[in-house]
């Protein structure tokens, strides 16, 4: 979230899209409740199907799964072409003015520098034009044709309403409704706030769904805003942490990126990272780079990172050009290239696409780690548990070993939140039986692997050797001692420029404003520094205290970066530094420095009159309408098809899905066309269960005992299907029987002139725990994922759908 859960009930219109909060988000929902109560605020909500979040709606809009660009474009262009954008803060803290270099283009479906061979692009087009000195070229009053509003106004002409309808399946006049609510948010005091998930993440072009709805929300003027935002509603309650703590296989901690093998010494890594400022003044923050990442290799390394060797540079691992992501990893399983997996609170064979490939590919491992409290559908994949799971154990060689874990209630930690604040929890009672914590499982597995490269050598050992471990436990390290080194402290004194000591070594740092890029300090991940100091643990503190009732409790908790609530809040005020919305200000300017009720993100000592540009994490400080080189299909959003779809491309037939996602040829075979499966499916989750663990508990498998799909009245007629009678839905990889839930809320859509049915697949069974067995839902879906982040594309395909007897017991 750019914002927090808590400021949702300042927004004027709450936007849910690509999610269903109610449901997936009943707790942080309740700050919608209070929107509508306190502020009167309008809720919409663009679902395929009426969802507990539509059912308190004011405005509720179907769309056909995977066409959410078409329906934002169409957004753009009418935000555009009604001159409802709040131009102010367009034209002063957006690359609207900008003008892109020659040779950027768009045709057909693709942009410029398309390489057919590779199914991707060459970027360098993507880009501005630069002056003498090397700033970005602009043009105030955007009469220059290539001003990136220009290129975006031209790139959106095709979004029609008419064409809007014709992809989406959306009625015209509710998606112009749409538009007029939003609109009413240029005004520079009234803010839109969009809270998604899956229904935007979950696609073959899920960032570029996401990017589309931030281009909005620029227009608009509510970025940086109170009550506005781009806000994703995370999932596991630390999955906001996972991702902080660089868990992806292409990230370090605070979002720094692994090397590559195209940077083979920390000279040519720290080449590509200069982020040189692309306007006169600019502030460009992460020109710090170097200070978080030799304050990352101090934590990890300590002694052994020095100057001299490039702060232990070597040590770390440079990736290749292929992506290490899970689909890959079962990829490679599946063509016997990877031969060992440790499974660590995750359930793959449940939760990853195409099952039969999952399980296919755990079968040729020759061993399987799983670390877990329960026992899950991965561990026990090996079983015959009928049609549901029909292995053939005699055939399966792959060596299992199950290390039960202790779960969060039974240890102290922090979680991180969708809204970025580190809550300390303290463990409530003993584990069970042999249970033992993932922090004493991996050191025990670190401590005989150091033994065994100490004894016995190895090809590298120098990382494993060389690693600090200098807890007071070293069999299990204590989490407070794990949050102080994520925090960081000074290795050495630290003194100000006229040599005088600011914080002597030993010392907790106050926060990432303190590290060096000399050695001096140590910092496991930036974005926590701050979180644990000499002051004690600020994860820990419970003040709810919020001066203005505007949703900012600044001691409660502790948020990341700099305990910033709201990020980009530099921009809730106008050049001149006064708030846009006087009622609900965040920082101001006073005549003398920045004041208000959150910490600026912002220079401290800027002043409005140095025109610094209020987005500094880019090199531009500008919120860019135009991506530049960030994302892997285009500066500008696109409709492209999901993988399997029942509708061509109607905007270019030739280019009719993402043309620079990544698809294994195993996977491009067990696509299904419409021919065979008519029907759009999507899957999703129901409050009554999480994933696959609660089914492990009676109360939740009473709730919803058994796997069902929902169909809508005309479909189940056309079909003969009665409510709760029996189905098979199938797709091209495999097939699920389960009963029907004949719905109202589920209707057809008109898509391209054609009747469209969307069949609704909950996601939570499985073969262990007290509810019945079931398939799961990804029995079903098809292995492809998001072009940059390779998100599988869970929320649109194509199945079949008959009517079948009762299966016999
Ligand atoms: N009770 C409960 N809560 C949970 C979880 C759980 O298992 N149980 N899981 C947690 C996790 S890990 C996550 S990631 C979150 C997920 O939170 P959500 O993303 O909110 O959950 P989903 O149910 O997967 O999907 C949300 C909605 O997207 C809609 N949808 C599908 N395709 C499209 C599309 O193309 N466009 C649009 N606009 N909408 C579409 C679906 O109809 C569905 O209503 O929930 C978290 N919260
Ligand atoms: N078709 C379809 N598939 C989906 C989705 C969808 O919407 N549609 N959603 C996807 C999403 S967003 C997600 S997040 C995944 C969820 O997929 P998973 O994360 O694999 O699902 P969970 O059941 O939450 O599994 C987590 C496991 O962690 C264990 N666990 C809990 N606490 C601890 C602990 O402290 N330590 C250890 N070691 N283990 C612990 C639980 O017992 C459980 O078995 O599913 C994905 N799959
Ligand atoms: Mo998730």
């Amino acid at each position: 979230m750019t914002n927090t859960w808590q400021d949702i009930k300042n927004a004027n219109v709450v936007l849910v899209m690509g999610g269903n909060a109610a449901e997936a988000h009943p707790c942080g929902f309740k700050w919608v409740i209070e929107a509508k109560i306190e502020n009167n605020a309008k809720l919409v909500v663009v679902d395929p199907r009426f969802t507990r979040t539509a059912s308190v709606a004011d405005v509720y809009v179907p769309i056909r799964p995977g066409t959410d660009i078409a329906f934002l474009n169409g957004v753009i262009r009418y935000l555009l072409e009604q001159d409802a954008i709040q131009k102010e803060y367009v034209r002063a803290y957006t690359n609207a003015s900008l003008i892109v270099k020659d040779g950027f283009a768009f045709e057909d479906g693709l942009f410029s520098g398309y390489k057919e061979d590779t199914h991707s692009y060459d970027k360098s087009s993507w880009n501005y034009a630069l002056d003498d000195e090397g700033y970005a070229k602009a043009d105030d009053t955007w009469a220059d044709a290539r001003c990136v509003i220009n290129l975006l106004r031209a790139h959106v002409d095709r979004y029609t309403p008419e064409m809007v309808s014709r992809i989406c399946g959306t009625p015209q006049d509710k998606f112009l409704n749409v538009c007029r609510l939003f609109a009413t948010t240029s005004a520079p005091d009234k803010a839109l706030t969009s809270l998604f998930a899956l229904g935007w993440t979950q696609h073959s072009i899920g960032s570029q769904n996401i990017r589309a709805m931030a281009m909005v929300q620029l227009l608009l003027g509510n970025i940086g805003v109170a009550g506005g935002g781009m806000n994703a509603l995370r999932g596991h309650s630390n999955i906001q942490g996972l991702t902080d703590v660089g868990l992806l296989w292409n990230l370090m901690p605070g979002y720094m990126v692994l090397p590559t093998e195209t940077e083979p010494t920390f000279q040519k890594y720290m080449e590509k990272r200069q982020f040189k400022p692309l306007r006169r003044g600019q502030i460009s923050y992460w020109r710090n780079y170097g200070k978080f990442f030799v304050s990352f290799q101090k934590a990890i390394y300590g002694d052994a990172a020095r100057a001299d060797n490039d702060w232990a540079y070597d040590f770390l691992p440079k990736s290749d050009a292929g992506s290490y992501d899970i689909i890959r990893a079962f990829e490679m399983m599946n063509h016997g290239e990877l031969n060992g997996y440790i499974c660590q609170g995750f359930n793959p064979l449940q939760a990853f696409p195409d099952k039969g490939k999952i399980r296919r590919g755990l079968g040729k491992l020759k061993y399987l780690v799983v670390m877990d409290p329960l026992d899950t559908e991965t561990s026990r994949f090996w079983e015959n548990f009928g049609p549901q799971n029909p292995s053939d154990p005699a055939s399966i060689q792959t060596e299992v070993f199950q290390l039960p874990t202790t779960c969060f209630a039974e240890e102290d930690g922090s979680l991180v939140n969708s809204a970025r604040w580190l809550q300390w929890h303290w463990k409530a009672a003993p584990p069970p039986g042999d249970a033992k914590s993932d922090i004493w499982i991996m050191a025990q597995i670190f401590h005989r692997m150091r033994e065994m490269y100490r004894k016995d050598g190895g090809v590298f050992a120098d990382p494993i050797l060389n690693l600090t471990w200098a807890y007071t436990d070293p069999t299990e390290p204590d989490p407070e001692e794990l949050a102080k080194e994520m925090n960081g402290k000074a290795l050495a004194d630290l003194k100000d420029d006229t040599g005088a000591v600011t914080t002597k070594a030993g010392r907790l740092l106050d926060g990432f404003a303190q590290l060096r890029d000399d050695g001096s300090t140590a910092s496991g991940c930036w974005i926590f520094s701050g979180c644990y100091t000499e002051k004690g643990n600020q994860m820990a503190r419970r003040d709810a205290t919020d001066p203005r009732e505007q949703g900012i409790a600044p001691n409660w908790a502790w948020a990341w970066p700099a305990n910033r609530r709201i990020l980009y809040n530099r921009a809730s005020a106008n050049p001149a530094g006064k708030a846009w919305n006087p009622d609900k200000p965040i920082i101001e300017w006073n005549g003398s420095q920045w004041t208000g009720i959150d910490v600026p993100d912002y220079a401290p000592a800027a002043k409005p009159a140095d025109d610094i540009g209020p987005f500094i994490m880019n090199d531009e400080g500008l919120g860019r309408l135009f991506a530049r080189d960030q994302m892997t299909e285009g500066p500008f959003p696109e409709h492209y098809e999901p993988f399997e779809s029942p509708s061509q491309n109607v905007l270019h037939p030739k280019v009719r899905t993402n043309p620079a996602a990544r698809v294994f040829a195993d996977d491009r075979a067990a696509f299904g066309t419409p021919a065979d499966f008519p029907y759009v499916a999507t899957t999703y989750r129901l409050t009554e269960h999480f994933h696959y663990w609660t089914k492990h508990a009676l109360i939740n498998s009473i709730l919803q005992p058994e796997e069902f799909v929902e169909i809508g009245e005309q479909l189940a007629k056309e079909k003969g299907v009665l409510q709760g009678g029996w189905v098979r839905v199938a797709s091209k990889r495999g097939a699920i029987v389960c009963k029907a839930y004949v719905t109202k809320r589920i209707k057809p859509m008109l898509v391209d002139g054609k009747t469209t049915h969307v069949i609704g697949v909950p996601i939570h069974w499985g073969v262990t725990g007290m509810a019945r067995k079931g398939y799961g839902a990804n029995t079903l879906t098809p292995s492809v994922g998001d072009a940059n982040t390779q998100t599988p594309e869970f929320k649109a395909f194509l199945v079949n759908l008959e009517k079948v007897g009762a299966p016999v017991a």
